[in-house]
């Protein structure tokens, strides 16, 4: 008779040694600080909350606002979801991801607005926000105390870590679904922990969160393995043009073949890293031709070059090893400028034994 109450739904989670009984939490990187706490009686003391992030979000972002949303839910609270660009479609089947409004502008009667890994309100691309108490959660070394309540951990592998302590300094249950928006963040900012700050504490977090009930290949294969065709187009037609020599690679797509593939900007995240991933090469910039016919540009590094620096004098900004800028068209004449630029911040490099 046990045999037919089982469902076969839960063998591969079983196999994978999740259970049914409660799971202990590992030990914490650290402390919750004492912003944390106050961040915390903030959210006790008010009712009605907005979460947001930056503009076009990430996995760290849409993972972010959703458990975030849950915590206050848990705590009784209202709280209303918002971003200024829609939900990239890897993230929509995320729990509770319909419950992000698109909006440009906001009102309402906040109590608080909680900010997920923005370095001050522009980077919401939001209106409305400046009047309200500020609640600032960010992991980046950029990182700026813009707000009320400013909690900074660069250490932290995503916001979403954050948010997870959080959760467990309010005593709140970590259900599968909160589980599972927080396992994206750690997947997706540490580029499947390959990078950024992953440490033995991440590999711990993850782990608290499948036995919380995160599902670590559903999770992957929505994110690594559900492209939409028109990117892989896109990528094609941009690895046409890849080139690369003295520690530098670049490609490019034009405005005609982002037509033709039918490609979205949502196709061109992530291009500028399949030339960054050759052996040897020290810092990739992709361009796009966009319909107005000036060019946007992604610059990564691997960390000897400081693109952001790089990207700062050409009128654009980032972090250390990702950023970007526009430059006038042509491509040709943005191409030869930037190579100019990338080649002076190599120089030291070709001398320097890899
Ligand atoms: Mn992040």
């Amino acid at each position: 008779m046990e045999e037919c109450n089982r469902n076969p739904a839960e063998l591969p989670r079983a196999a994978r040694g999740v259970s049914a009984k409660p799971f202990t939490a590992s030990p914490l990187p650290h402390e919750l600080p004492p912003v944390a706490a106050e961040i915390l009686r903030t959210l006790h003391q008010g009712e009605r909350f907005l979460v947001c992030s930056h503009s076009r979000p990430d996995g760290d972002a849409v993972g972010s606002i959703l458990a975030m949303g849950m915590l206050l839910d848990q705590l009784g609270k209202r709280a209303d979801l918002v971003s200024a660009d829609r939900i990239p479609e890897i993230y929509r089947k995320l729990p509770g991801a319909e419950r992000i409004q698109t909006a440009l502008r906001v009102h309402g009667p906040y109590d608080a607005v909680i900010l997920l890994e923005c370095d001050g309100l522009d980077r919401t691309r939001l209106r409305g926000l400046e009047d309200f108490f500020l609640i600032n959660i960010d992991h980046h070394v950029s990182g700026n105390a813009f707000g009320d309540l400013n909690w900074i951990d660069c250490q932290a592998a995503s916001v979403g870590e954050l948010v997870y302590r959080l959760a467990l300094g309010a005593g709140a249950r970590i259900t599968p679904e909160m589980a599972n928006c927080l396992y994206t963040t750690v997947l997706t900012d540490t580029g499947g922990f390959c990078y950024g700050a992953t440490r033995a504490s991440t590999f711990a977090l993850a782990r608290d969160l499948t036995l919380a009930g995160a599902d670590p290949i559903r999770i992957a294969q929505e994110v690594y393995f559900s492209l939409a065709a028109s990117k892989l187009l896109l990528l094609g037609a941009a690895l046409s043009h890849l080139h690369h020599a003295d520690h530098l690679a670049w490609l490019w797509v034009t405005q005609e073949e982002m037509m033709r593939t039918c490609a979205s900007e949502e196709d061109c995240e992530g291009v500028v890293n399949y030339a960054l991933s050759i052996s040897g090469v020290e810092a990739a910039v992709f361009l796009r031709e966009l319909p107005e016919g000036i060019i946007r540009l992604s610059l990564r590094s691997k960390g000897r070059v400081t693109v952001a620096a790089l990207a700062e004098r050409l009128g654009g900004g980032g972090h250390e090893n990702a950023a970007g800028c526009t430059l006038p068209g042509p491509l040709d004449r943005a191409t030869d400028e930037i190579l100019a630029e990338l080649r002076s911040a190599a120089a030291g490099l070709a001398c320097a034994k890899d």
